[in-house]
């Protein structure tokens, strides 16, 4: 006869039940991103008009306007960035490339890495055409180079295209990194996106730190009240839903300081269909 779990057992039950849900939560996570399409997202959210790069309270210009003056302010230097979560996007580095010498670029998926690596190797076949991105933020930064050069540049300081989870303590191969970590962290719409709660979301936080040197800074911009999008074709990707507060107190409890926080309010004709997100955040930390 089975004897019920004394105290101490039901608290270690309780505890293994918790580990297999969060378990469960993030394995469930992964299966929805089998089938995702970088085409289809890419058209979604980095086409007009989401991507008026004419609009100045379009998502994308307000996203580049935050990370030029991040990234140009003179508390930010070093030799390496790294982009967690890169998706088949290039936009979130199009500042950083020109302070940080080297760019590590990162996705869970390959057909994510493989979007990327053909643009990097100029191969073409890429999904979306970034000239009109590469010129504005050439614009940006006052036209002091052409927006070939910078997609020369870019192309020379990208110097890997690496896979990542961050749900894993140590989310890329122990030799991906220098042992000292980057020197700066820039991670857009990654963790809220693939995180099942927001303990799984704050854990995440704790888990980036770790690839960032003391001190480093983190670029991070996110989704507010955003329960789901697509990720191609009748793909419903769930997502945690956040408030500010609950951005600034993961931020803190996971051991970073924030410097900065900026909030965009998606006007109606940015609300298209391809998920329920009402605002865009961006967050400059450090490292404590
Ligand atoms: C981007 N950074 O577009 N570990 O900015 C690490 C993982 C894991 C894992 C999946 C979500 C897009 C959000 C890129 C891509 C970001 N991806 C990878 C989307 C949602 C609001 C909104 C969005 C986009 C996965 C633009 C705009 C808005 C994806 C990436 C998440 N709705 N990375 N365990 N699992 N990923 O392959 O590439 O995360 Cl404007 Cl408003």
């Amino acid at each position: 006869m089975v004897s019920a779990p004394r105290g101490r057992d039901r608290e270690q039950n309780k505890c293994y039940q918790a580990a297999w849900e969060m378990e469960k939560g993030i394995a469930a996570m992964a299966a929805c991103y089998q089938t995702f399409d970088p085409a289809a997202y890419l058209q979604y959210n980095y086409t007009p008009p989401r991507a008026d790069l004419t609009r100045k309270d379009s998502i994308v210009p307000w996203k580049l306007a935050c990370l030029h003056r991040a990234f140009t302010e003179d508390d930010v230097s070093g030799e390496l960035l790294l982009d967690i979560g890169s998706g088949p996007t290039l936009y979130q580095v199009l500042s950083g490339c020109e302070v940080f010498n080297k760019v590590l670029m990162t996705d869970f998926l390959e057909v994510n890495r493989q979007e990327l690596r053909r643009w990097v190797q100029d191969a073409g076949g890429c999904s979306l055409d970034w000239t009109p991105y590469l010129q504005h933020v050439c614009k940006l930064e006052g036209r002091r180079y052409t927006w070939t050069e910078k997609a020369t540049r870019l192309r020379r300081v990208i110097v890997d295209v690496l896979p990542i989870d961050v749900h894993r303590p140590q989310p890329m191969a122990p030799d991906a990194l220098p042992a000292a970590g980057a020197d700066c962290l820039v991670s857009c719409f990654c963790l809220e996106s693939v995180s099942p709660d927001l303990a799984a979301f704050t854990r995440a936080l704790g888990h980036i730190r770790k690839l960032l040197k003391p001190d480093g800074h983190l670029m991070l911009i996110g989704a507010l009240g955003e329960s789901y999008y697509l990720g191609g074709p009748g793909l419903k990707i769930p997502v945690v839903p956040l408030n500010e507060a609950q951005v600034c107190a993961s931020l803190k409890e996971s051991g970073f300081t924030l410097i900065r926080l900026e909030v965009y309010n998606l006007p109606r004709d940015m609300r298209i269909g391809v998920d329920d997100v009402t605002g865009v955040f961006f967050a400059k930390a450090k490292k404590k």
